[in-house]
């Protein structure tokens, strides 16, 4: 198991935002929320995860892939808004987290409205095989605060650069939704969006995302037309 970071003094550094900033990440923190060291930089605050699930639920109530799960920041809301989740993270730390983070916040469940599967992107998951996904969203490892530094190349997106990201969830869904940093290089966002959609009729529609008035990524939304 991961180390879980839930006291002040275990904060330091950089690290020290992400803990002034926990009731925007879970305004519910007290509660009994759980998080690992890489967690803390990652979740999505509340409002975003928020603005997220209500985006999805103006075009589907059906199934939602979670691709990186993380801590469930996203899956909190996602099932609050009354969607059907598959979340994947290949931590099983991490999924002990979205389980713990799930059960504090979401008072009230559909029976299995959630499944949690230990899944790696850079392997086949046979888990997924029997699901029809009507979105995938996906919030990838950045890398860490120092993403920052310039612009974000998204070949440096982990666990895989973007392109061979989206040709794998193009394989289940025909919308894609990612979380990617504020600085992600957009032309090259449209470049790899060429090649890996080549032939097809894509729309893509990017959202900045801002918290009191400061960004913390780009919401980008891929609709595949058949
Ligand atoms: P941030 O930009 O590192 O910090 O993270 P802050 O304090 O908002 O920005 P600053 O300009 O004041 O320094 C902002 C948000 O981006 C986090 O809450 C996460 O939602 C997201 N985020 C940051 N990182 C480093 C990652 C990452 O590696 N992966 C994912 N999925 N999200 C991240
Ligand atoms: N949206 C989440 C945060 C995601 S952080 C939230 O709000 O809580 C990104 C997650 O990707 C981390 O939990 C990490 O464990 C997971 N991850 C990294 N590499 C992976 C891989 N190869 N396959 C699946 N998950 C991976």
């Amino acid at each position: 198991m991961d180390k879980l970071y839930y006291h002040e003094k275990q904060f330091k550094g950089v690290m020290k935002k992400y803990w002034n900033q926990r009731y925007d990440l879970f305004p519910n923190y007290d509660d009994g929320i759980r998080l690992t060291k890489e967690l803390w930089f990652s979740v999505t605050p509340h409002k975003m995860a928020l603005f997220v699930a209500e985006y999805i639920t103006q075009f589907t109530k059906g199934y939602v892939l979670d691709a990186f799960c993380g801590g469930g920041g996203n899956v909190v809301s996602f099932i609050n808004a009354g969607l059907h989740v598959v979340a994947i993270d290949n931590n099983e730390s991490h999924l002990e987290c979205t389980q713990n983070n799930v059960a504090v916040s979401c008072l009230e469940q559909e029976e299995n409205q959630l499944t949690l599967i230990n899944g790696d992107w850079c392997l086949p998951i046979d888990a997924l095989n029997s699901y029809s996904f009507h979105v995938v969203f996906g919030s990838p490892p950045w890398g860490g605060p120092a993403y920052q530094e310039g612009v974000f190349d998204l070949d440096q997106l982990l666990p895989l650069p973007l392109g061979p990201l989206l040709i794998k969830f193009a394989q289940y869904s025909q919308h894609i939704i990612l979380f990617l940093p504020k600085n992600s290089n957009l032309q090259q966002l449209e470049e790899i969006t060429k090649e890996v959609f080549k032939g097809k009729h894509v729309i893509v529609k990017i959202t900045r995302m801002y918290i009191n008035t400061r960004e913390k990524g780009i919401l980008v939304h891929w609709r595949v037309k058949r």
